[in-house]
């Protein structure tokens, strides 16, 4: 068994659950923040049988697109004149495959 751990885009996620949902594959999606641009993300946590880790991978890559997003940068507030926005590339996922000591279920 493996945990995977995906963090996504929000507006990939909804989409993500619902082909992970199609292919009868369990999930659980918890909301969370990026710590560089401090704004909000998703991350999934999908524990699967070991042959099935590959099928998730190819859907999580299918259902997450890669984009620019425009970060503030924190400048001293006493400037007169504010930084200008600096663009980011965030990923389509970022995604961490573990091996599973034991799962139960009660
Ligand atoms: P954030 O931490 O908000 O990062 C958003 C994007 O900002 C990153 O996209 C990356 O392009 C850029 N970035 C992050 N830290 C940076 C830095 N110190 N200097 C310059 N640019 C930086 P991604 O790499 O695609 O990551 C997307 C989200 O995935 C991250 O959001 C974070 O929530 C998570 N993540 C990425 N790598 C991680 C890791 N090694 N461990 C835990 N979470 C990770």
């Amino acid at each position: 068994v493996k945990l995977i751990i995906a963090v996504v885009q929000d507006k990939d996620s909804h989409r993500l659950a619902q082909a992970l949902i199609e292919e009868e594959l369990r999930v659980t999606k918890l909301a969370s923040t990026g710590g560089f641009l401090k704004s909000g993300n998703t991350t999934f946590l999908i524990g699967v049988d070991d042959e099935h880790v590959n099928r998730v991978l190819n859907i999580i890559q299918h259902n997450c697109q890669s984009r620019k997003r425009l970060m503030l940068p924190m400048g001293d507030s006493a400037d007169a004149y504010p930084s200008p926005p600096v663009e980011v590339q965030v990923g389509g996922a970022t995604v961490f495959v573990l091996p599973v000591e034991r799962f139960e279920q009660y």
